[in-house]
């Protein structure tokens, strides 16, 4: 076979798709900005540069492994180029990193320090660039960015949506919106992918923790606190363990000692949310009428709709999303049970979602000045919370959910990965239309990371054409068939960010696919383990049926669980 030279060590070629797989492959850890395997290379950064005989100097990234050649990964040439261009990137930088929110968690400087960097020659950027702050979900501050590009091309190739690019050219390069407008003037639809692939500070999570303290310190308060279904298996890698963990007894006990009243489960909201959009799928569906329905969950794909796909905002679902299901059983009824206002309760979130935080403040989902959810924090930020209270987290125990708001079913738990929204709609519309018990509740056809997965479910002697897309790229594609007339679907199933909300952008990173597919394991084990599978046999939400909601689409469940969109 084809083989090359890599410090001394002959290796064989096996099909790589550039040189810098196969050193990585060797155990040699070229370092990289602007390099991931899920984008196009770019070949701007410079840090994976190695000798080679022949050739000279030559970018990993960009050449394909050749018979023949003969490498030095760290030659002294190429360790004084690499340590240049890291002290480019470092004079260009605001190097304030005690105050960063991505201090020890910067890849810039993890190889300042790796490279010994003591001191930049070059002359430092004096001029100070306004951070852009005007986002619910996220800040820019350009003055930490290294101009790599990935989150230019997340947006673009993953998303399809290209709101960031870069302007002016030498020493004024920066990338930003267009016209250098703020991110809240552009349709940026806050999914924070962009986030979860910069390498620096230059885009980071805009926080609220300290309104969750500000809550939970007022003694006029019962603060609740929801956690979303992809949280438990994510949470774990914050503190060292693998992706895919159930984490969740452990962060129960967490939140119990940071103070909140009551920690609630957000798959509670979504067997809730099962219930009431598969009576609105089979009434659709029955009538033949505003087909495909779309599901309504993932606030950066209604964004995606609103702002690209206006035609079908009749599709969506009217179903409120999980997260503001839950503030308003929490608000309007549950808060009935404690005996207290709903202005004195307050609603935390913890998402894996960056893009929640603007759902939270939407004002349809604010009445009489009272917002379903009060506050949004993201997995990354409530690990911060916990780490920063000195709590060990791999100490604390196991501690049970508070009820009734905190009862699941695997159904509602496997809304956090692609294809589980899907799966659990199916499950309830199965015994719905057929009258039968569904024994075998895992539909495998929605399941598994391809972006759009179809299916045909028959039930009662009708087929159901159903569509599981995630990535906004892919729903990009999906929507243009659909428009041409070569594709048709009854229910479609969206989530905006790769894998679903596991790899939402709030996660901890690295949030790539190896990594999101060890938590798509953990949601389905999380299944597994749950006593119940079905979203119908969730006797906590089949109570709130009973004494509060009447039927599914009821004229109760349509003035709190449900909303509209309009163009
Ligand atoms: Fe999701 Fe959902 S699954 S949108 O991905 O429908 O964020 O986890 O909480 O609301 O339940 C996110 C996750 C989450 C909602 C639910
Ligand atoms: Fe693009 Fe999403 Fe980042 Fe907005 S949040 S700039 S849509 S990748």
């Amino acid at each position: 076979s084809d083989t090359l030279v890599i410090n001394g060590k002959t290796v064989a070629i096996n099909g790589e798709k550039n040189l810098l797989e196969l050193i990585r492959k060797q155990g040699i850890e070229l370092p990289t900005f602007c390099y991931h395997s899920e984008l196009s290379v770019y070949g701007a950064c410079r840090m994976c540069l190695v000798e080679e005989e022949n050739m000279g100097i030559i970018a990993t990234c960009s050449t394909a492994p050749q018979p023949g050649m003969n490498i030095k990964t760290h030659s002294p040439r190429v360790q004084r180029i690499r340590k240049m261009a890291l002290e480019l990137l470092l004079a260009n930088h605001d190097r304030d990193c005690t105050t960063c929110s991505r201090n020890g968690n910067c890849k810039l400087q993890d190889l300042a320090q790796r490279f010994g960097i003591d001191e930049v020659r070059f002359g430092t950027r004096e001029e100070v660039l306004p951070v852009d702050n005007s986002s619910p979900s996220i800040v820019r501050n350009p003055n930490k960015c290294i101009l790599c590009g990935d989150c230019v091309r997340t947006c673009q190739e993953i998303q399809g949506i290209g709101v960031l690019d870069f302007a002016n050219r030498g020493s004024k390069s920066i990338v930003a919106p267009a016209f250098n407008k703020d991110l809240i003037e552009v349709d940026c639809v806050a999914c924070g992918q962009c986030v979860a692939v910069c390498p620096t500070g230059a885009l980071t999570i805009k926080s609220d923790i300290s309104r969750v303290w500000e809550a939970i310190n007022d003694p006029a308060k019962t603060v609740v606190v929801q956690i979303a279904p992809a949280v438990r298996v994510a949470i774990g890698e914050e503190f060292g363990m693998e992706p895919g963990e159930i984490q969740m007894g452990q962060l129960v006990a967490a939140l119990k000692r940071l103070g909140f009243d009551k920690v609630f489960d957000t798959s509670f909201a979504a067997d809730l949310t099962v219930m009431e959009e598969t009576a609105e799928f089979i009434e659709r569906f029955k009538e033949g009428k505003k087909l495909p329905q779309f599901t309504s969950c993932c606030p950066a794909w209604v964004k995606y709709a609103e702002e690209y796909a206006q035609d079908f905002l009749d599709n969506l679902s009217s179903c409120k999303s999980p997260q503001q299901m839950f503030g308003s059983v929490a608000k309007r009824f549950y808060s009935q049970d404690l005996g207290i206002d709903p202005e004195d309760m307050v609603v935390v979130s913890i998402m894996p979602c960056t893009a929640k935080k603007f759902e939270a403040q939407r004002p349809e989902f604010i009445t009489d000045g009272v917002p379903d959810v009060d506050v949004v924090i993201t997995t990354q930020e409530v690990a911060s919370m916990i780490k920063k209270s000195g709590l060990v987290f791999s100490e604390l125990g196991i501690e049970s959910l508070d009820m009734p708001l905190g009862f699941s079913t695997g159904a509602g738990v496997i809304f956090g990965v692609t294809g589980g929204v899907s799966e659990a709609v199916l499950r309830n519309a199965y015994e719905k239309i057929t009258g039968d018990n569904l024994d075998d509740v895992e539909f495998k056809e929605v399941r598994g990371f391809d972006g759009i997965k179809e299916a045909e479910v028959e039930l009662d002697g009708k087929t159901v054409r159903l569509a599981v897309v995630h990535g906004l790229s892919n729903v990009g594609d999906l929507i243009k068939a659909i428009k041409k007339g070569e594709k048709e679907y009854d229910l479609i199933e969206v989530m905006a960010c790769p894998g679903g909300c596991i790899g939402g952008g709030g996660q901890p990173t690295p949030n790539n696919t190896e990594v999101r597919e060890k938590r798509a394991q953990g949601m389905y084990n999380c299944d597994k383990l749950s006593a119940l599978h079905k979203s119908q046999e969730n006797p906590m939400v089949n109570d709130f049926y009973r004494r509060w909601f009447g039927e599914e689409n009821s004229d109760v469940t349509h003035k709190h669980l449900h909303t509209s969109y309009e163009e």
